[in-house]
């Protein structure tokens, strides 16, 4: 597969668990059926934020990759993020998913100690190095700490498995100069509520949580920028932002999850320390499901 085939709009995966936080591996198995069937989602981003993925072990994670391209198959796009604080566990995750055939795998970059850019860079090379596949590089500021500037950028992709940059920050002085920059690299939004602005300046695609319940909304609104419609795309952002508040004051992960189960999509628990959705949450998430997605 070409680079350019990897552009689209991808649903960062929800895990389904059980109330003892194990894998619910029939409940993962129907979210990816409904992104697949009823969101019609170009591809699945498998073990980011949303799957809970930095609570779970090498082995849970391994199982999740597993059920999700088992399940999947080839009728969608796969993006494997592998990233890890422990670079040996992201590479070994890297083999593992790349012998599965997952199209690129994708890595946060290293977080909670205070890295050098040059150690950064080390990190990413060699999960890279380790594999034949490519590699997104998976930049959300607001939850590492971590900043990577337009030369930074330029650097990595020195590499050229290095194709591109998953990219969840609001900083779209940067995202612009990056598009400028980059213009052969893939650049994904991350931030759902920000998809319209990112749409106009020309992002290759996008990965999000709410496009498991909001997926054909947000490909309208890439669509009616791609013709030219903003004054349209404007009106289906404010209705999608209005969405995503609600959901954001109400607890993301779990009130997404309670709103597949209205459904009939056994979304599950969230994995401690992640709190699920008490009874008043699940109200609520009931009264939004209701608003937004009926
Ligand atoms: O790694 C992932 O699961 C993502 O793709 C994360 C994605 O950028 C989401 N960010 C987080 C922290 O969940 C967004 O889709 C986000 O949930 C959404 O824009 C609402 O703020």
């Amino acid at each position: 597969m070409k680079n350019e085939d990897l552009k689209g709009l991808y649903s960062a995966l929800l895990i389904s668990f059980n109330e003892d936080g194990s894998i619910n591996e029939q409940g993962i198995r129907e979210i990816i059926r409904h992104n697949i069937d009823k969101m019609k989602v170009d591809g699945l981003y498998v073990g980011g934020s949303t799957g809970e993925n930095f609570l779970l072990s090498t082995d849970e994670k391994k199982r999740i990759f597993e059920i999700a391209k088992d399940e999947a198959k080839s009728d969608i796009k796969l993006i494997a993020q592998v990233g890890s604080m422990n670079v040996y566990e992201a590479i070994e995750l890297a083999k593992f998913t790349t012998d599965l055939g997952y199209d690129a795998i994708s890595a946060v970059t290293p977080f909670y100690y205070k890295f050098s850019f040059e150690e950064i860079k080390e990190y990413y090379e060699m999960i890279i190095n380790s594999v034949d596949n490519r590699l997104i590089v998976y930049s959300i500021p607001f939850l590492t700490g971590v900043n990577i500037n337009v030369e930074q950028f330029g650097e990595l992709f020195k590499n050229e498995k290095i194709i591109g940059v998953k990219f969840t920050a609001a900083d779209f002085y940067l995202l612009e100069r990056v598009r400028k920059a980059y213009p052969e690299h893939l650049i994904y939004a991350g931030f759902d509520e920000m998809m319209l602005s990112a749409s106009v300046l020309n992002v290759d695609g996008a990965i999000g949580s709410t496009f498991n319940l909001n997926g054909i909304r947000a490909r309208k609104i890439v669509e009616l920028v791609k013709e030219g419609k903003i004054d349209e795309a404007r009106e289906l952002q404010h209705i999608t932002n209005d969405f995503i508040t609600d959901v954001l004051n109400n607890g993301l992960y779990s009130t997404l999850k309670t709103c597949l189960e209205l459904q009939g999509v056994h979304a599950g628990y969230s994995r401690r320390p992640m709190k699920s959705a008490s009874e008043a949450q699940k109200q609520r998430a009931k009264e939004i499901y209701e608003k937004y997605l009926k």
